[in-house]
């Protein structure tokens, strides 16, 4: 039998190019997910960094997750950001002066946000620990980090738990901002008159290509009236409550990474193996419909009719029943699956389908590299390596840009983008 050869030689130059953008971004103990439009660290995106960066340096790719959990508040929570004092206060909005997270009992001593993002570091740090055992374990890598990795879970169970799954109170939670999935809860909420505050995002991003100036201040009012509360999870009394598949999914397989990781530290796996399977059960029962997940509006007590690649990335969850349905729906005229360059944020034919705006068609790396790492769990192993092989010519047309319109694979949004750089790295040098 051949062994197949991969990365396929035209490809050492992204390789070494992806390395190159990793290296730029990195400060010292994390990386930021581009110097221009985000200039501070963001949760999940460390995540899906260290993913990339345990194929260059194991050690820094610890650091990465470990810088960002060395950010937790008492309460258990990751905030999104974790704001660089050094970084000039009009880089970013909303930033520090915004959040006043030291006004907060629960808050760590460096300045965050107080919103979440989705639970995929688990996952990474299990992919990370991988990357060379001997290190990580002199390390004391996992040791440490696993009872961290624990109270993130248990406050996501526990103060944003509905019914067996975990909801998000603002679209920034869900890491797609702008999906149209949110439109119908945002439309409950009074923006805040854009005059109140200024935007720095389309100082480096065209204004077609990111949010509108009204969702913008939906945005800046929930998170608002969030602060506002002390950050308190009352779910009952919020405008915004949503239970989003990707976030289950996510939960429910670094639920899955955490048995992997309390195995190796010498915990019991059980708990988190049973957690891992209710939170699978829950997403199926509740959110699956019509051969993909929806998100689910609590407070109006509604799926979605929305169809976003969300819906698609329950596939990283072991032993999910509906796999085969979702990769008939991946394939399918929603997603076209391997005819697009990566997978499209939204349904092409979706009423809100716009290919250059923010998560509403745009095809991103870190959501197609989701579907593409459960398309090999569920060994659907043709499927993952077309889109792998899509993915990587996306990223040699395009450059590591922050995404790509799905048809034509142009370059959209943010250059020398951190996830990219480094999602293509783990496609390239993962084993097919
Ligand atoms: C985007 O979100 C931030 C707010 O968190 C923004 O638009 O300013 C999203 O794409 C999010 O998923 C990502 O983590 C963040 C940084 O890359 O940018």
């Amino acid at each position: 039998m051949n062994t197949p050869v991969w990365p396929p030689p035209g490809f050492a130059a992204l390789d070494r190019a992806a390395v190159g953008v990793l290296l730029d971004n990195w400060t010292g103990t994390y990386t930021v997910p581009s110097r221009t439009l985000y200039p501070h660290q963001w949760s999940w995106d460390s995540a899906f960094v260290a993913i990339g960066l345990r194929h260059v340096s194991a050690r820094r790719a610890q650091r990465e997750l470990e810088s960002l959990f060395g950010a937790q508040w008492a309460d258990g929570r990751v905030p999104h950001i974790v704001f660089d004092r050094a970084a000039p206060p009009e880089g970013y909005f909303p930033g520090p002066d915004f959040w006043r997270s030291p006004a907060h009992p629960a808050s760590p001593a460096v300045a965050t946000s107080g919103l979440v993002q989705p639970p995929v570091h688990a996952l990474a740090a299990w992919l990370t620990f991988q990357a060379d055992p001997a290190q990580a374990r002199r390390r004391g890598f996992l040791s440490r980090l696993y009872p961290k990795l624990v109270a993130w879970h248990r406050y996501l169970a526990d103060r944003r738990g509905v019914d067996g799954l975990v909801a998000i109170v603002h679209p920034w939670e869900s890491g797609m901002d702008n999906s149209p999935s949110w439109d119908d809860a945002l439309g409950r909420v009074e923006p805040t008159p854009i005059d109140a505050f200024r935007r720095r995002d389309l100082h480096h991003v065209q204004a077609a290509e990111r949010p509108t100036d009204t969702d913008y201040g939906r945005y800046v009012r929930l998170a608002a009236d969030y602060r506002d509360s002390g950050y308190a999870d009352r779910l009952d009394d919020a405008q915004f409550v949503l239970l989003d598949p990707m976030v289950n999914a996510l939960f429910a397989a670094s639920e899955a990474a955490l048995a992997d990781i309390a195995a190796e530290v010498g915990a019991d796996p059980l708990p988190h193996r049973e957690a891992a399977a209710r939170v699978s059960a829950a997403l199926v029962d509740r959110l699956f419909a019509d051969e993909l997940c929806h998100a689910y509006d609590v407070p109006a007590r509604r799926l979605s009719p929305e169809r976003t690649i969300a819906g698609l990335t329950p596939l990283v969850v072991p032993d999910l029943t509906v796999a085969p349905a979702l990769v008939k729906s991946a394939l399918g005229e929603h997603f076209r699956l391997g005819q697009t360059a990566l997978l499209p944020s939204y349904d092409l034919t979706g009423a809100a389908f716009d290919p250059s705006r923010y998560w509403r068609g745009p095809a991103w790396f870190n959501t197609s590299w989701l579907v593409w790492h459960g398309l090999t769990r569920h060994g659907e192993l043709d499927h993952a390596d077309r889109l792998r092989e899509v993915t990587l010519t996306a990223a040699q047309q395009a450059g590591f840009r922050e995404y790509v319109h799905p048809f034509t694979g142009e370059g959209r949004g943010a250059t020398d983008f951190s996830w990219t750089a480094a999602l293509v790295l783990d496609l390239l040098r993962s084993a097919p």
